[in-house]
């Protein structure tokens, strides 16, 4: 028997739609699919991986239980009541902050993400943390700040724009974040096909820059003094023009005495970007029909990723881009995630509680992942004692990873949902393993509501689910369930009594879809959407482009834009300190700063056990400007040690003058040489974990959020290493950039 079942890929967010080709009961192929509304066939090569890891002997298909030197598979309703058991247990002994959960990234791909939330309210911890202060976090801080609400983040309507200006992002890599954008960069090169430009910061000549019309070779963390400057040359020249959002915003003036002091020189000193350089961007940037700043994890994850990310969001308001075609603008998705929220959780309140042991501050509930070894390693009132972790192996991905892993293993009970046995779930007393992602069902709810375009697309399953397999919703309900039954008692059973309500993502994916701005009460009974429809639209339902949203969307009080908010004002007259803080590392004898950097064959830390993802050569490198190879004694290829506050690692040398002289770049997510991880492919390409050098004290001052690329280090050859032949290349290579 053939089939061809149409669905997405599920990896990261760009989602683009796949035909899974199926025979005899097993998968013979992955493309793209043609007809998706979103795709029009583009796939990234991560595609054809699913099939990989849906064969996978390495994948755990049974829960399995941590005994003396190993494990053991049990069955579902024994790992079931152990692991609810163990959760109950911390709580009773210790008190319901002693346990913690950690939502990883790929939770978000899936409706299951409802659940999580569930099993979390459940549990009703404080102590509760995500891939999000590793990532986006920034950008919530200032969509609650500037929009009234902490998801009101706006994509980039890079399909009409007539000048996109990129920070911090990769998107020809990574295919593009909080812009679900399917085959970006086909979308990039349109833009610059209809006249318009693209101009890329970044301090790597990334491989967007290296498609873009101009690419801006910042220094790391230089990005606020940077667009200081540029608003400091609208509001010099005149320039500011707010558009349709004139009369609907606060703190204009407010914002015009901020960046005052910033003329351009001083930008240009602190940025590392010319004078001139920054007084045309925001020419060019002022003057264009329509234009877009975008900023993505690069910025995040730095000292100022806030301020940033406000700059950001005011530079597109001030130019009267802010919600207007080609610019910055929200979308309406089918299923209304901020309305939601709205009810479930709120606005998402910055500060109600802090953090124990590092006094940060949470924001809609969560707190920084940075301060998670320190809670579970300090003594006292609330340590954290256990973990419920799902999708997410933050030994790899969250700052001085090795400390978080050492506290994991003092951990009294750890569960985790997640099909690998990882750096992080080696910790684990029981693993509770979902079906592979092409035997679920599926219907994505979270991540249209941040796609360049409106749509929304149903998965159905390629496969049918094993007979004793359980999708992350089956495990996640299932265990809310038993922790339902746990100490908090009646609060807690009526909450699961709601949830009963929705017994597949499908039915709690139909309310929403009928009440949303897409659904039949909106657009009547005829065209309006419920599962059924979308369910019969194999290549998915497109609902058009982004629209004009402002001022109803926002959530502040009286619906006002905020320009100026007083936090942000704060910070910014404190950004002086920042460069004094830089200046004081350097003396300290770290003399150079490490970036991140993706690559298409990598999805964070969890791919690499794919042989077709790991074919050809070492990935795991540092990139190196060759003049600071140079310095240094370091040959192409050779081992070099990466040393920071935190401790170092070894990775072979990759010289390149597409750096930035002065910056490195390591990708995250290797480090595979731990003992008793299950992935075996991986640990032959284990490569050494960027986050072991990461400084979890290093944060966004504002939100907490990890710097990963705000971080020092040094640079030596690995001890051991033969110093290389002297290259006649490297004496030839010109800097492209002063430092
Ligand atoms: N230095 C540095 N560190 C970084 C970053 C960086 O740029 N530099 N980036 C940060 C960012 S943006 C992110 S999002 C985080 C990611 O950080 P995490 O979310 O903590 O880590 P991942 O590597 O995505 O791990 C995902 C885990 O989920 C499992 N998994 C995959 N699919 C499923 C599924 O369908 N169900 C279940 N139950 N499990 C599944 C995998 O086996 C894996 O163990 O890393 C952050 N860390
Ligand atoms: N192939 C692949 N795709 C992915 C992922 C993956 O691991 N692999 N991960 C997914 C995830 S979880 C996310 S969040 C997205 C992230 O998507 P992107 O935000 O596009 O992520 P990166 O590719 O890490 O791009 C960040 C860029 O910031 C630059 N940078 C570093 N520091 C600075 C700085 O101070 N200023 C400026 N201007 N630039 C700086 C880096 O050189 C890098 O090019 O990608 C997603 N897509
Ligand atoms: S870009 Fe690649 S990994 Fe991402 S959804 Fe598309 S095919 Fe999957
Ligand atoms: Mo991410």
């Amino acid at each position: 028997m053939l089939s061809t079942v149409y669905r997405q890929c599920t990896l990261c967010e760009a989602h683009c739609g796949i035909r899974v080709e199926v025979a005899e009961g097993r998968v013979t192929r992955i493309t793209g699919d043609p007809d998706d509304v979103m795709s029009r066939g583009y796939i990234c090569p991560k595609a054809a991986a699913l099939l990989d890891i849906h064969e996978d002997p390495d994948r755990l298909r049974r829960p399995v239980k941590r005994v003396d030197g190993g494990w053991v598979q049990i069955g579902w309703d024994e790992a079931l009541d152990l692991a609810a058991a163990g959760l109950r247990r911390v709580q009773a002994d210790h008190g319901k902050d002693a346990l913690a959960t950690y939502l990883g990234n790929p939770g978000a791909h899936s409706a299951s993400i409802l659940a999580a939330v569930l099993v979390r309210r459940l549990i009703a911890s404080a102590n509760n943390y995500s891939a999000t202060s590793a990532d986006q976090l920034p950008q919530h801080l200032v969509a609650l700040e500037m929009f009234g609400h902490f998801a009101l983040l706006p994509v980039p309507d890079l399909d009409r724009t007539d000048y996109m200006l990129i920070l911090g992002a990769n998107p020809a890599v990574s295919n593009g974040s909080i812009m679900t954008a399917p085959g970006v960069r086909d979308r990039l090169k349109a833009i610059c096909a209809r006249g318009g430009r693209v101009v890329v910061v970044d301090p790597r000549r990334t491989e967007t820059a290296a498609r873009a019309s101009e690419h801006v070779q910042i220094r790391p963390g230089g990005d606020a003094f940077l667009l200081l400057g540029i608003l400091h040359t609208l509001f010099a020249e005149e320039l500011i023009d707010l558009g349709a959002l004139r009369g609907h915003a606060d703190g204009l003036d407010a914002l015009r005495a901020a960046v005052r002091g910033w003329g351009p020189d001083r930008a240009a000193a602190a940025s590392g970007v010319g004078t001139e350089t920054i007084v045309r961007l925001a020419r060019e940037f002022a003057a264009a029909p329509s234009a877009v700043a975008y900023g993505r994890v690069g910025v995040c994850q730095q000292r100022t990723g806030t301020i940033t990310h406000w700059l950001i969001n005011a530079l597109n308001a001030l130019t009267g881009n802010l919600d207007r075609p080609g610019g910055q603008m929200f979308t309406t998705p089918a299923v209304d995630i901020v309305r939601l929220l709205e009810l479930a959780v709120g606005r998402g309140e910055f500060g109600a509680t802090t953090q124990r042991t590092t006094g940060l501050p949470s924001l809609n509930d969560e707190l920084p992942v940075a301060g998670l070894a320190d809670e579970i390693l300090t003594p006292g009132e609330g340590q954290v004692r256990g973990l419920l972790a799902y999708a997410g192996n933050p030994v790899l991905s969250a700052p001085n990873g090795r400390r978080l892993d050492a506290a994991l293993s003092q951990l009294e009970w750890f569960v985790a949902v997640d099909m690998y046995v990882t750096e992080t779930t080696r910790h684990a007393h029981v693993i509770l393993p979902p079906v592979s992602h092409l035997e679920r069902s599926d219907i994505d709810l979270v991540l249209p509501a941040f796609a360049a375009r409106n749509y929304i697309r149903y998965n159905p399953a390629a496969l049918p689910a094993p007979k004793d397999g359980k999708t992350d919703w089956e495990i996640l309900l299932a265990l809310a369930e038993r922790i339902g039954r746990g100490p908090l008692g009646a609060l807690q059973n009526r909450a699961l009594g709601l949830a009963k309500l929705f017994t597949t993502p499908e039915r709690a994916a139909d309310l929403g879809l009928r009440l949303g701005p897409h659904g039949p009460l909106r657009r009547g009974r005829a065209f309006g959407l419920s599962i059924g429809s979308v369910k019969r639209a194999r290549h998915g339902i497109d609902l058009g482009p982004l629209e004009p949203r402002l001022p109803g969307l926002l959530r502040t009080p009286g619906r006002r834009l905020q320009l100026a908010p007083e936090r942000f004002l704060r910070e910014a007259r404190a950004l002086e300190a920042v460069e004094r803080e830089q200046a004081s590392a350097e003396r300290a004898g770290y003399d150079l700063v490490v970036i991140g950097r993706r690559q298409l064959r990598s999805n964070n830390s969890w791919m690499h056990n794919s042989a077709r993802l790991m074919k050809g050569a070492d990935r795991c490198t540092a990139l190196i400007h060759p003049a600071d190879a140079e310095r240094r004694g370091i040959g192409d290829g050779q081992r070099v040690r990466i040393t920071s506050r935190v401790g170092s690692i070894e990775v072979p040398a990759q010289l390149s003058d597409e750096m930035r002289p002065g910056v490195i770049s390591v990708p995250h997510g290797f480090g595979h040489d731990r003992e008793g991880i299950g992935w075996r492919r991986a640990a032959e390409h284990a490569g050494a974990s960027f986050n072991d050098i990461t400084d979890e004290t290093v944060l966004d001052r504002l939100s907490g959020n990890a710097a990963f690329n705000s971080v020092r280090v040094r640079l030596e050859p690995a001890s051991g290493a033969q110093p290389p032949e002297p290259e006649a290349s490297l004496a030839s290579t010109v800097a492209t950039a002063a430092t």
